[in-house]
Parts: C-alpha cells; sequence; structure tokens
C-alpha cells in the first residue's frame, strides 16, 4: 500500500475539520492526489448514522459504540483502502482515536472491546500520522458553541447573526467531566504511540497550527536525502571561522 494515511483528533472545537481541509487544499495545490473524509460519515450510511448519533435520539452506549464501528468499517471499504491502495494521501477527521476517547475513557466501556471492534472495522488499517489538536474542554466547548452562529452583513452593513442549524445535541450536552475523560484518552493514546502521534497545541493560532502540520507531513511526502559524509576540510571555507585551539 503506497498512499500515506493522515487523521486529526481532538475535543470539540480544537479546529481539526479546519485543519483537515486546510491541509486537503495544499495538497491539491501541489496536485497530491487526496482523499478527505470524516467519521461518522462520508458514505450514505454514514452520513445517515452521523444524524442519529449527533441527534439526542435514545441510544444505548454499547449501541453507540457499534453504529460508530458500522459507519467506519463502511468508508474504509468502500473509500479509504481503495484510495490508499490506489497511492492517495488520506485525511480523516477522526478516525478510532475517537473511539478509544470517547467510547472507552469517556462513557466507559471496555477498551479491550474497543480495540478488537476496532480492528475489525477498519480492516487493520491504521493511520501513519495522527495530529492530536489538544485543548482544554472548557475552551474547545465553547468555540464550538460560537461557530453555531454565524453573522452576515445587514443593508445597512451591520453584522447579523444568522441562526445555524444545530447538527445535535448528544456530546455537546454531556457535562465537562465527561469530555476531560475523553481528552485524556487522546493524550494516553499519543503517549503510548509517540511516532504515529503529534500532539499539537490546539490553542495556537489557525496559520500556526497549519504549519505545524505541514512541517511533519512534507517530512513525510517529501523526505530530505541522506546527507552524504562530507570530505573533510583543510582550509577554512569564507566567512567561517574554524574553532580556536586552545
Ligand atoms: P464532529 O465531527 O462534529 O466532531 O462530531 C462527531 C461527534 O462524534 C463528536 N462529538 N463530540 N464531542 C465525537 C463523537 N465521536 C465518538 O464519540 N466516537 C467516534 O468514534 C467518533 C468518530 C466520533
Amino acid at each position: 500500500m503506497a498512499g500515506l494515511f493522515i487523521a486529526f483528533e481532538g475535543g470539540e472545537g480544537a479546529g481539526k475539520t479546519t485543519q483537515s481541509q486546510v491541509l486537503a487544499d495544499r495538497l491539491a495545490e501541489l496536485e497530491v492526489p487526496c482523499l478527505l473524509v470524516r467519521e461518522p460519515g462520508g458514505t450514505e450510511l454514514g452520513e445517515y448514522l452521523r444524524d442519529y448519533l449527533k441527534s439526542d435520539r435514545p441510544l444505548s452506549r454499547e449501541a453507540e459504540l457499534l453504529l460508530f464501528e458500522a459507519a467506519r468499517v463502511e468508508l474504509v471499504t468502500s473509500h479509504i483502502l481503495p484510495a490508499l491502495e490506489d497511492g492517495r494521501i488520506v485525511v480523516a477527521d477522526r478516525f478510532y482515536g475517537s473511539t478509544v476517547a470517547y467510547q472507552g475513557y469517556g462513557r466507559g466501556l471496555d477498551l479491550d472491546t474497543i480495540h478488537s471492534l476496532n480492528h475489525f472495522a477498519t480492516r487493520s488499517v491504521a493511520p501513519d500520522l495522527v495530529f492530536l489538536l489538544d485543548l482544554a474542554p472548557e475552551v474547545g466547548i465553547q468555540r464550538a458553541m460560537s461557530f453555531q452562529t454565524a453573522f452576515t452583513e445587514g443593508t445597512a452593513g451591520e453584522l447579523v447573526a444568522l441562526e445555524r442549524t444545530r447538527e445535535g445535541t448528544r456530546f455537546e450536552d454531556l457535562d465537562l467531566a465527561f469530555h476531560h475523560k475523553a481528552r485524556q484518552g487522546f493524550l494516553a493514546q499519543a503517549e503510548a504511540e509517540p511516532d504515529r502521534w503529534v500532539q499539537v497545541n490546539a490553542m495556537q493560532a489557525v496559520d500556526e497550527i497549519r504549519d505545524e502540520v505541514w512541517d511533519r507531513v512534507r517530512d513525510r511526502l517529501f523526505p530530505a536525502p541522506a546527507a552524504k559524509p562530507r570530505a573533510a576540510r583543510k582550509t577554512a571555507p569564507q566567512g567561517e571561522l574554524w574553532p580556536q585551539a586552545t
């Protein structure tokens, strides 16, 4: 499999959706073939399940877990695997790290069960790089709430608030303690797999996060050629001082 799989993880309001889009746009500018997906979603079943999962309709935590996994296996089978096999870059706005964090650490479901379901639903595909946009839940939730309101310019140039449709309330209405546990779940995964997970401070400006992400992605996509050992120099090159013998 020649492609590269990059996932963004983190709590509400951390900027995953923005950064996934920014990265996909940059890859498109460079004419690097890329597929941008979100979880849950990206397929007919996935979008249907997303609506249900984000609503406040009744759902046991066990069923919630299975629905996220059902959405995942559909997305992996129909889009992610074929794209990777085709040598494309896949950028995912959330992946199995969210299940470990929310259903495992947040809801308290058994982590071994979650790992084996993740393994099944991902068809054993794991992201090569995961950017964890880390943020205190107090800040993230505030941000996520403010995204609900968009503004437009009125006839006299004034700003008029537009009500956006709320996608749902299942996760937004959970107490802060839940979101703190989920954050711990993300951090634990990042600490357990430091070669795969990159922790990014999501309090930074969008452009700073974009640059930090791009540095890592560029290194993976266009690794610098290994430096050739230099022949020993006998004379000091211009403008450079030899260390003084003491
Ligand atoms: P967003 O795509 O808007 O982040 O919403 C998806 C919600 O589903 C999100 N809610 N919060 N907070 C996290 C949640 N979720 C899970 O609980 N488990 C999962 O496996 C996934 C992919 C998402």
